[in-house]
């Protein structure tokens, strides 16, 4: 039961390409974790749950990232007599991905209602259908990739099932998003439409990369797979988060919410 990743053997570029990824992520995520955190007194507190949403999406995101970047130093060692990189002890794995989604997933689509303006008994009930659609996605996706090695159609039979599951939720994101956005201020409805895209895009980049075994059982495969990862890693969780925390303060502000200081108070004062 292991990934496609063990199986290579990778030149210095493409080792150093996945190490470099990783490494990216890790720092994309915890700048970000310093941001939102600052950030957050901007937000009314009847939207700030959904900045410190992203705060924990950002701390967890991060430390597995960084323990990939780890992983990925010690599954392989340099072989100087051949010039490549070649597996060692320690395998690597993908697997953490998927149960770290268990928690980033929930929280990402819990910020999103909350800055729909969904509250009470039908924020309760919409949250839960969607996180139960996200981990029936995430489990048949974790056990298919189990065979991604050993038996391609189990790999793809999985991944159909777990597409159903990813189909549903994205229905429900879509017509919750698009049914919100008319009752919106001007200014958070358009960023609002971008996040549904945005979504769209980072999102289907995961089963892409789940994928790749099928498609392309390669050193390169490997590497697009892992870029597939960090792209989607920055856009559906940092580039996501910045612009849920957008929507906020615009709503905030539109709804008269005075931060106790404003974002203007920290350039120099006229005179001063
Ligand atoms: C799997 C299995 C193959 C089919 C599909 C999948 C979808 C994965 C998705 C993951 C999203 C992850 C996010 C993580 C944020 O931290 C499980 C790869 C459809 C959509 C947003």
């Amino acid at each position: 039961m292991v990934n496609i990743e063990s199986l290579f053997t990778y030149t210095v570029g493409q080792y150093e390409a996945i190490d470099h990824l990783l490494s990216m992520g890790v720092g994309a995520h915890f700048a970000a974790l310093v941001f939102f955190f600052l950030t957050s007194r901007f937000v009314a507190p009847r939207y700030r749950t959904a900045t410190a949403l992203s705060c924990i999406v950002m701390v967890s995101a991060g430390t597995i990232l960084y323990g990939q970047s780890g992983l990925w130093e010690t599954a392989f060692t340099y072989n100087p007599v051949s010039g490549v990189y070649e597996p060692a002890q320690a395998t690597f794995s993908n697997g953490f991905r998927y149960v770290n989604w268990m928690v980033t997933i929930p929280c990402l689509l819990t910020q999103l209602l909350i800055v729909l303006n969904i509250r009470g008994a039908d924020l309760f009930r919409t949250a839960t259908l969607l996180i139960l659609l996200a981990w029936g996605m995430i489990i048949t996706g974790y056990i298919g990739q189990l065979y991604e090695v050993d038996d391609l159609s189990t790999l793809m039979i999985w991944g159909a099932i777990s597409t159903v599951f990813f189909i549903g939720m994205n229905w429900i994101v879509g017509t919750r998003i698009f049914r919100a956005v008319p009752d919106m201020p001007v200014t958070a409805a358009s960023p609002m439409r971008k996040v549904f895209w945005l979504m769209m895009f980072a999102w289907t980049l995961y089963p892409l990369a789940y994928g790749i075994p099928y498609f392309e059982a390669s050193a390169t495969g490997v590497v697009i797979r892992q870029a597939f990862f960090t792209v989607a890693d920055v856009s559906s969780k940092v580039i996501y988060g910045l612009m849920i925390t957008y929507i906020a303060i615009q709503r905030s502000a539109a709804e008269g919410f005075e931060p106790a200081m404003q974002v203007t108070d920290l350039l120099p004062q006229r005179g001063t």
